[in-house]
């Protein structure tokens, strides 16, 4: 990972490398958080982060199912994420915001604990290597079931519950897979360690339900809608193991996956062994909606602005879009970068 210059902690931009917490927090201990994965693209409006207020809203949600009060505003988290990006210089990341209980307080009533935010950001390239991406992975339904709603919240995006994802992808891993395809507790397909899951049979797309356990992703809102505005027929649905088997195309989607083809499940190659038509034209579809190539979807892009620059007496003296984070002729960029000098004490 390559260190950024700031990160968001608690409504403050510091130093990438003090962002630190201590060892007796909360959520190191039980694992008491809730997270996003949000990705900022370079679009032809500039740097702009998709679906970011989707995205707080999960994080919100997932932070009340395990009882935490976030202490900032919807619409502040939302600010503070193009401020982060904007303040790094960086024209395409991945977003990492985590609400979590921090110092001060053991045991498992986590109630008097305090409730700490950080944003974080960093370049992350292509999550399943680039021969995922183009030529499809290869998956091995796990031992490991997905989580139960008896047992924990499969629609939080809890930071604890990550340990189920955590033992199915190292044992795919060590298996030889390049990812796993966990089963809900009632033997359903449910989803993938950090991805949503589809299936293609006789040109419909199924995908499991709000009711299997899964992650209500926000790369599968999108790949829904794009799917149905194009015209194919997109049902939710369970999905019997061997279905996936005898597909004709099996995809993943989430926000570091992106849309991955998925070329063999347990060995049995999925199709004709190559990435489906319906998966390249909805990867193709997706990819031009993240760079603000489609006006349609221009909406789910909230563009990256370049914190707006200071004089000496404290006035603003304008707000510039940012044009790419390389700073070449952009006041924009070069303010952002001015600025995080300020605050980091580096000096040119
Ligand atoms: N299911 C799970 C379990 C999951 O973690 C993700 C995202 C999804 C589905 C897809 O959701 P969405 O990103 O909203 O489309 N996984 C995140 C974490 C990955 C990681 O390695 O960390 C992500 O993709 O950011």
């Amino acid at each position: 990972m390559e260190p950024t210059d700031l990160i968001w902690m608690n409504g403050v931009f510091v130093p990438w490398e003090d962002a630190k917490v201590h060892v007796l927090t909360h959520g190191l201990h039980y694992g008491t958080g809730v997270f996003e994965g949000v990705r900022c693209y370079d679009t032809e409006l500039g740097p702009a982060v998709f679906r970011n207020a989707e995205h707080v809203e999960r994080l919100i949600k997932s932070a009340k199912l395990y009882y935490m009060d976030v202490p900032f505003s919807a619409e502040e988290l939302r600010a503070a994420t193009l401020e982060l990006v904007a303040r790094n210089g960086l024209s395409s990341c991945y977003i990492r915001p985590i609400v979590y209980r921090g110092y001060g307080t053991m045991g498992l009533n986590p109630l008097d604990a305090t409730v700490d935010v950080t944003i974080a950001c960093w370049e992350w390239g292509v999550y399943l290597g680039e021969e995922g991406a183009s030529r499809g992975v290869r998956a091995k339904v796990s031992s490991w079931r997905r989580i139960s709603p008896d047992s924990l919240i499969p629609h939080a995006k809890a930071s604890g519950q990550y340990l189920n994802s955590v033992l199915a992808k190292v044992d795919s891993v060590k298996s030889g897979y390049d990812e796993a395809i966990l089963l809900d507790d009632h033997g359903h397909v449910c989803e993938g360690t950090g991805e949503n899951v589809y299936i293609v049979r006789d040109g419909e797309i199924a995908t499991p339900g709000q009711h299997s356990s899964i992650l209500d992703g926000i790369t599968r809102r999108s790949v829904m809608q794009i799917a149905s505005d194009l015209g194919y027929r997109v049902v939710e649905r369970n999905i019997a193991r061997a279905e996936m088997y005898l597909a004709d195309e099996v995809f993943l989607s989430g926000t570091a996956a992106e849309i991955v083809p998925v070329r063999e499940v347990d060995d049995h190659m999925i199709g004709t062994g190559e990435p489906g038509e319906i998966t390249r034209v909805l990867q193709k579809e997706f990819d031009d909606a993240i760079h603000g190539r489609s006006e349609r979807y221009r909406e789910w892009l909230d563009p990256v602005r370049a914190p707006a620059l200071q004089t000496p007496t404290g006035e603003p003296v304008g707000e510039h879009a940012l044009a790419g984070g390389d700073g070449a002729g952009a006041n924009g960029a070069s303010g952002a970068v001015a600025a995080a000098e300020r605050i980091t004490g580096a000096t040119g």
